[in-house]
């Protein structure tokens, strides 16, 4: 099924709206990701280096997160405008290769997208409902796949 232009404004209309707590919601990203799967913190290098900073003090964390809720927001254009997703982005040309590197899982990637809806339930309870989930989790599903392909180049 195509993704409609309304799927797209319910994206982009919750994420104008979120964006005005940026960094308490990567914040909130982050830890959330990390209550369900604790491990994963090892994953990312300026978290596993300074055991001593509280996360919260941390400034690479919040950057890091909002990328991902900003790049799931541009995958919900992209797949309205041109019907699918490309992650070409110049600054990272290879999210694929950085996060097979890092050592990534197919489990992580559903970690993480259920502590994405869970922090946009929670930042915009007023504008939540099961159309915007739907619509998030397809942008996000459509941006993974085009990271994991590049996880895979041979295919
Ligand atoms: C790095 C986006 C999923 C773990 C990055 C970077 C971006 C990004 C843009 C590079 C940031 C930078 O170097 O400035 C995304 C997007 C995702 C996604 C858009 C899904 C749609 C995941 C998942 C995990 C993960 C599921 C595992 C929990 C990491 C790690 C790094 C990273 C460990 C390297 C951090 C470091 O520099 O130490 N991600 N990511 N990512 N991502 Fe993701
Ligand atoms: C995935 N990649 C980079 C940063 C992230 C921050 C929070 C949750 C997932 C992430």
């Amino acid at each position: 099924k195509a993704f409609s232009e309304e799927q797209e404004a319910l994206v982009v209309k919750s994420w104008n709206a979120m964006k005005k707590n940026a960094s308490e919601l990567g914040l909130k990203f982050f830890l959330r990701v990390f209550e369900i799967a604790p491990t994963a913190k090892k994953l990312f290098s300026f978290l596993k280096d300074d055991d001593g900073v509280p996360l919260e003090k941390n400034p690479k964390l919040k950057a890091h997160a909002l990328t991902v809720f900003a790049m799931t927001c541009e995958s919900a254009v992209n797949l309205r405008k041109a019907g699918k997703v490309t992650v070409k982005d110049s600054n990272f040309k290879d999210l694929g290769e950085l996060h097979f590197k890092y050592g990534v899982v197919d489990e992580h990637f559903e970690v993480v997208r259920f502590a994405l809806l869970e922090t946009i339930k929670e930042a915009v309870p007023e504008m939540w409902s099961s159309e915007m989930k739907e619509a998030w989790k397809e942008a996000y599903d459509q941006l993974v796949a085009a990271i994991k392909q590049q996880m895979k180049p041979s295919q």
